[in-house]
């Protein structure tokens, strides 16, 4: 299989459900077979080490997750971020645009909602709430969706979550320019909340008059997804 970023051996959704056999019909209901999914992955693995092993991308202990079996890669030359939807200001980001804005850094853990952790992780980028006061957000917008050049992948906050000063849009993780299996060249880190909360391959930041659900929360997780007080089976991190 090919490797997105040369390093690591990532495993995408379709990829696991066709290794175990479940084919198209599992992916429409993932989300509740993530956890019964991993569990035999894991199980496997212990039983028969060479199995599997080799197989499960886990990188200083991320998992690599795409709900879109391939996608484009993008840097300096076509990368794009656009805001828009309820603001005064629609605009266009490059990167270089966005290395040239201040740079917050944030140094947390990444909690999925299936249960795997990566303690203090830093990620580094611009916050959100930069964003959008350059935007100019008017005031009939409450909530803001997602896109992704995926094309498929989408999410949501709240304004009122966005603009905490530890949801970044996110240009670096780990000390290194953001790869493409993590999401690179762009992607959205909201610290407080399920990873899911952080879409990958950001493209669109498009503010709405009400909250429109994300890709996972139209399969069943919760929209406000805080760590340790949502539907993951997980306790708070330590901050
Ligand atoms: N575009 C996109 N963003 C995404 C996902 C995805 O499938 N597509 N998966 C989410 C989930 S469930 C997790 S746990 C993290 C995984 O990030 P990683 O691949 O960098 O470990 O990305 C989140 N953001
Ligand atoms: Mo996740």
């Amino acid at each position: 299989m090919p490797d997105p970023d040369g390093q690591g051996t990532p495993l995408g959704r379709r990829v696991l459900l066709s290794v175990l056999g479940l084919g198209a019909a599992g992916v429409a209901t993932a989300p509740y077979l993530q956890r019964g999914l991993e569990s035999v992955l894991g199980s496997i693995a212990d039983k028969d080490p060479t199995k599997l092993t080799g197989l499960l991308p886990n990188g200083g202990g991320f998992r690599y997750y795409s709900v879109a079996s391939s996608v484009p890669h993008k840097g300096e030359a076509d990368y794009r971020l656009t805001v828009d939807g309820l603001v005064e200001r629609p605009s266009t980001y490059t990167l270089d645009a966005l290395r040239a804005l201040p740079q917050t850094r944030v140094e947390r853990d990444v909690q999925c909602v299936t249960g795997w952790r990566v303690p203090r992780t830093p990620f580094e980028g611009v916050t959100l709430s930069a964003l959008l006061d350059a935007a100019g957000v008017r005031p009939e917008a409450r909530a803001i969706r997602f896109t992704c050049f995926d094309g498929t992948y989408s999410e949501s906050l709240t304004l009122d979550q966005a603009r905490r000063s530890d949801v970044l849009v996110c240009l670096r993780m780990q000390d290194e320019p953001l790869s493409h299996t993590h999401g690179g060249p762009v992607r959205l880190f909201v610290a407080p909340m399920y990873f899911y909360k952080s879409a990958k391959w950001l493209s669109g930041i498009s503010l709405t008059s009400k909250v429109q659900p994300g890709y996972w929360e139209e399969r069943g997780y919760d929209i406000d997804a805080w760590v340790g007080r949502s539907n993951g089976r997980d306790d708070a991190p330590t901050v």
